[in-house]
């Protein structure tokens, strides 16, 4: 069994990959300055031209691309190539302001689907595989990614989409899925499922999940791992940047490992833009070095991460990025205090709940409320008020000392809370919708 989709990029020495992209670099701020006007215009704002940038070394040179700067360009103003020679959009879903559409030309969607391949090929893949891929088709870009990279890798593919779980499990059983590609709550929502129709681990032939688009902690890893029986792999990616595959992880399961023959990485202090040493912790921006149609340079991604090139067991010698650990944009300001919902999870995994919960934020008479609704398992349900009591004061008092503020803990009824078939909803801040 092939251990590496392209081994000679994926176990590539560091000296050979920073030429890769020193070249790789060169030519495609030249591209941009060309062929984007919106860029050009920000690089002559800073004072840059394309021949100021000879490596990688230079990169901090360059100005930085926001989403403000997606929407300031909306629809086509940082496309870098004639309409004629696209082929496909993806979008966001976009829930406030306008969508972020992505452009591709075929090489583009090539490369990705390529990227896509090797995520599969590291968590185990091969032609003999039966690869269900329940993420939303459509705009979104995890079904086509990963049906993409799945093709590729020669498996049979299962192109499902998201949604009527019933029929996604019998379709597992019938035709001996092996590996399943989904958002992790929608993978623990079909573990649920599974279990609920009296099927166990036994009945299905799945050994490996591949789950990312949203955050996602170690407990609910475990959790996913255990109902299913597989070993679940982590997977990022942005529409920004092509969709699923930027990065991917490995068999340690320590990180994804970046595809950086693709993409360039750096950690910056969001507040400063400052780019900060290696193993810093801070957001992740990214700079596409091989995108033809939509090549953003130095994008501001808001998830806030940490680079590490520690040896990796598997051979690869890509860089390698921890889970996100929040968005700069998605963190909570809570009574001054940053509270990142990953931390909420974590606390309820730790006392034995399903990530099944909601964050409420709101303000009362200027002061912020955190209220979290909290799913009791069916084992866990009690119809006596001391005993709901007792268990939400143990949460409370166990966030209290993970967050530093005091939440409201309100345990709801098994399956009162919606479950998810693409990316959960797990913060509704309501002083937004005031304001
Ligand atoms: O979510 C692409 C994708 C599809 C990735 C399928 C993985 C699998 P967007 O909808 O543009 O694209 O959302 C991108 O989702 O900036 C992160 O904040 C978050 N995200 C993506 N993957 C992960 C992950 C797709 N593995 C945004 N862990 C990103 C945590 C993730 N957050």
């Amino acid at each position: 069994m092939a251990k590496y989709w392209n081994e000679s990029i994926e176990c590539m020495s560091r000296e050979d990959m920073k030429k890769l992209q020193d070249e790789r670099l060169v030519a495609q701020v030249k591209h941009v300055w060309d062929n984007v006007p919106y860029y050009r215009k920000k690089m002559e704002e800073k004072g840059v031209t394309p021949e100021d940038i000879k490596s990688t070394a230079d990169l901090h040179k360059l100005p930085f691309l926001t989403k403000a700067d997606l929407r300031d360009a909306y629809p086509y103003g940082l496309l870098a190539k004639p309409l004629s020679d696209c082929v496909r959009i993806q979008s966001t879903s976009g829930t406030t302001g306008k969508r972020v559409v992505a452009f591709y030309t075929q090489h583009d969607i090539d490369l990705w689907e390529d990227c896509c391949a090797r995520a599969i090929v590291a968590a185990g893949g091969t032609n003999e595989d039966v690869c269900q891929v329940c993420y939303g088709y459509g705009l979104f870009t995890g079904g086509p990614g990963l049906n993409g990279g799945s093709h590729k890798v020669g498996c049979l593919t299962l192109p499902m989409s998201s949604g009527n779980t019933e029929r996604q499990i019998q379709f597992m059983i019938d035709l001996q899925s092996t590996i399943l590609c989904c958002t992790p709550s929608y993978a623990a929502y079909i573990g649920e499922t599974l279990h609920e129709m009296g099927y166990t681990t036994d009945d299905i032939k799945l050994k490996a999940g591949i789950f990312g688009a949203e955050p996602w902690t170690e407990e609910m890893r475990r959790e996913i791992e255990k109902s299913l029986g597989i070993k679940a792999y982590d997977i990022y990616g942005l529409t920004e940047t092509s969709g699923p595959g930027v990065s991917f992880e490995c068999s340690e399961q320590t990180g994804m490992h970046i595809n950086e023959d693709h993409f360039i990485a750096e950690i910056i202090d969001p507040d400063t833009g400052e780019v900060l040493p290696e193993g810093s912790k801070g957001e992740l921006v990214f700079t596409s070095i091989t995108k033809e149609a939509f090549p953003l340079l130095r994008y501001r991604t808001r998830d806030i991460c940490v680079l590490t090139r520690e040896k990796c067991s598997c051979g690869r010698t890509l860089v390698k990025m921890s889970k996100p650990l929040g968005r700069s944009d998605d963190m909570l300001i809570i009574r001054g205090v940053n509270v990142f919902p990953s931390q909420i999870e974590t606390v309820l995994i730790e006392h034995g709940y399903a990530p099944n919960y909601q964050i409420e934020v709101d303000r009362v008479n200027n002061t912020d409320t955190l209220d979290v609704n909290v799913e009791m398992t069916e084992a866990q349900f009690s119809d006596t008020i001391k005993d709901i009591q007792q268990k939400e004061q143990e949460l409370v008092e166990a966030m209290k000392t993970m967050l530093g503020i005091n939440p409201k803990v309100h345990l709801v009824s098994p399956k009162t809370i919606a479950r998810s078939e693409g990316k959960a909803v797990r913060v509704i801040d309501k002083r937004k919708l005031h304001d």
